[in-house]
């Protein structure tokens, strides 16, 4: 029996550890490590219980021995016992203000002790007036006020195209002043994290106060955070909060890499130069000895002087790509250009949008080579008409060719929704579980392994299942899913679907392990989904893949092999 919590959870749990730690003026190092520790749980792109159940948790940056004999106890007993002593005595309220920015550990405990019940509660009370009667000041209250408002508005990440979206308008407005000379993208946002805690934006300028001032004053501001010489952070009427980056364009270079990030990939270079005697900021690399200060305009510069290849942003998680550039082993990563076709898509015959003669169009319009329709094993669905339909289309036409699929929905039982002889009169069948997400991880492995048994199966579509912001992926032992895959020949989907983004860019490193063919899909639902392949190529290429192990970037003619393959 393993208990389920998600990442934010744990670091929201670790959080209140090092607040209570704070209240009790406990050891400073102590908090810290917990601090630390939570950081590094929140930021992580991969699922850590997952990583507990592949006895990987030491690859987390910022867990200590001590910490993840505390995460061992949380997943398999449901609480840990020393936690449950540190928080003894402390009112639960306590956590939950500390959701409020600008309400610290100390601020929380003397509001509980004036009888503060919670977020809404405090509200009132400040609204009344009776706070500011017991010590707390007039100044303190509006400022928590401002944080309240801020809190009811905002979810606390948000998923990549919605982050592009509110930054492109963001570089389109910053591009219109006369002294912008570069706007990108840094941050989560530049590496392609599925989701984005906050969006940060980097301008070349030798006029940073105009600039400052001018990008505090876009419409679409609600407050202004904090603005300094070279930074600052606005959040906007939606909620979101967005840093600006200023640095003169000589030193472009050097900001780009610093706030591309992430945290522990930086954390990784700036020891290594450290090694060969530099020191590295979005101000310059300083030689330490002589004080000389090497600006760059270009980011590959940074890398070059410390003798590393260079790493695409998506690669820099230290997840091993520092070392792999030390030796200059770096991937030669998939790029969107490289796919000539779309393998799971769905049409009006089930839950899409358009008609399959519509999606073909616009497939074909997208220079694809090949589509696989690939609807849902509906019970009820008219099998034989819809492979007409799809013959039909190929005899009429050959721009593109549509591949008969179906995606199938594995039971909990085990068995497949529908007959094995519907499937035989399909090309290409993807299983994929969409119902009873909730079982132990023997029984989900055996019941994916069972259905990629089957020999009119090609492939396995969104692995996990997970809905990110919404619903927790299963649990299976992707290991011995992975190792299957590969010896069966049996296709691991990477999803672009966005709120999927399923593989998970750690599980995709895993199965890489194995050598498992993975297909690159969109899982179109609509004419316009065709176009998320890009999203699917970013998780890849985090995933560290490379053009030869996706099927999807062969011809069709070598693409038929594949698939026959697959179902000897
Ligand atoms: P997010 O916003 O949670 O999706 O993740 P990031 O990676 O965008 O993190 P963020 O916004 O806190 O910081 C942007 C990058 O800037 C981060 O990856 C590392 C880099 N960086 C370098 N120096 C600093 C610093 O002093 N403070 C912060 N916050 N980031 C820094
Ligand atoms: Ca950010
Ligand atoms: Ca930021
Ligand atoms: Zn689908």
């Amino acid at each position: 029996m393993a208990f389920s919590f998600s990442n934010k959870q744990l670091s929201e749990l670790l959080r209140n550890v090092a607040a209570v730690y704070q209240i009790k003026n406990k050891n400073q190092f102590q908090i810290r490590a917990y601090e630390l520790a939570a950081d590094s749980i929140e930021h992580s792109t991969s699922d850590i219980k997952t990583l507990w159940e592949l006895g990987e948790l030491d690859s987390v940056p910022g867990l200590g021995e001590s910490l993840r004999g505390y995460l061992d106890e949380l997943f398999s007993k449901g609480k840990v016992k020393h936690f449950d002593e540190i928080f003894e005595g402390i009112d639960k309220n306590v956590f939950e203000l500390l959701k409020i920015a600008g309400i610290g550990p100390k601020t929380a405990f003397k509001l509980t002790d004036a009888g503060v019940k919670g977020i809404a509660d405090l509200e009132e009370k400040i609204d009344r007036g009776t706070l500011l009667r017991k010590e707390f000041s007039e100044k303190v209250l509006t400022n928590i006020k401002a944080g309240i408002g801020e809190y009811k508005r905002k979810s606390d990440r948000i998923l990549l195209p919605v982050a592009q979206e509110t930054a492109l308008g963001v570089i389109k407005y910053l591009e219109k002043h006369p002294k912008v000379k570069k706007a990108d993208t840094l941050g989560s946002l530049r590496r392609m994290v599925s989701t984005v805690g906050d969006i940060d934006i980097s301008v070349a300028s030798e006029a940073p106060e105009e600039v400052i001032k001018y990008f505090c004053d876009y419409s679409l501001v609600d407050r202004v955070v904090e603005s300094g010489d070279k930074t600052a952070t606005i959040a906007l009427k939606t909620g979101l909060r967005v840093d600006l980056m200023v640095q003169p364009p000589e030193l472009y270079g050097n900001l780009l890499q610093h706030f591309t990030g992430s945290k522990n990939h930086n954390i990784k270079i700036r020891s290594l130069a450290l090694k060969k005697g530099y020191s590295v900021s979005d101000n310059g690399v300083t030689e330490v000895k002589s004080g000389r200060v090497h600006k760059f305009t270009e980011e590959e510069s940074v890398y070059k002087l410390l003798g590393l290849q260079f790493p695409s942003p998506e690669l820099r998680e230290d997840t091993g790509e520092v070392e792999a550039a030390t030796e200059h082993k770096l991937p030669t990563l998939i790029r969107p250009t490289d796919l000539k076709g779309d393998l799971h898509t769905h049409s009006s015959y089930t839950d899409g949008k358009n008609t399959i003669q519509e999606m073909v169009e616009s497939a074909q319009n997208l220079d694809r080579e090949y589509i696989a329709i690939t609807d849902h094993s509906y019970p009820n669905l008219d099998y034989s008409k819809r492979i007409k339909e799809i013959e039909q289309i190929n005899y009429s036409q050959d721009k593109i060719r549509v591949i008969k699929g179906l995606e199938v929905n594995i039971n909990v039982d085990t068995t497949l929704q529908i007959p094995d002889e519907i499937l035989a009169k399909h090309d290409f069948n993807l299983v994929s579980i969409h119902t009873s997400f909730r079982q132990t991880e023997k029984e989900m492995t055996n019941r994916i392994i069972r259905a990629l048994e089957n020999k009119y199966v090609n492939g396995l579509s969104h692995p996990t299942g997970r809905l990110l912001l919404e619903r927790e992926g299963i649990e299976a032992d992707w290991a011995k899913i992975f190792k299957f895959a590969a010896d069966y020949g049996k296709i691991i989907e990477i999803n672009s679907f966005p709120n999927r983004s399923d593989l998970p860019d750690l599980l995709i490193r895993e199965a890489k392990k194995y050598k498992v063919k993975f297909s690159i899909d969109t899982d179109a639902h609509h004419v316009d989904h065709l176009k998320l392949f890009d999203y699917g190529i970013a998780l890849a290429r985090r995933g560290w893949v490379e053009k030869t192990e996706v099927i999807n970037t062969l011809p069709y003619s070598k693409l038929e092999d594949i698939i026959n393959l697959s179902k000897n």
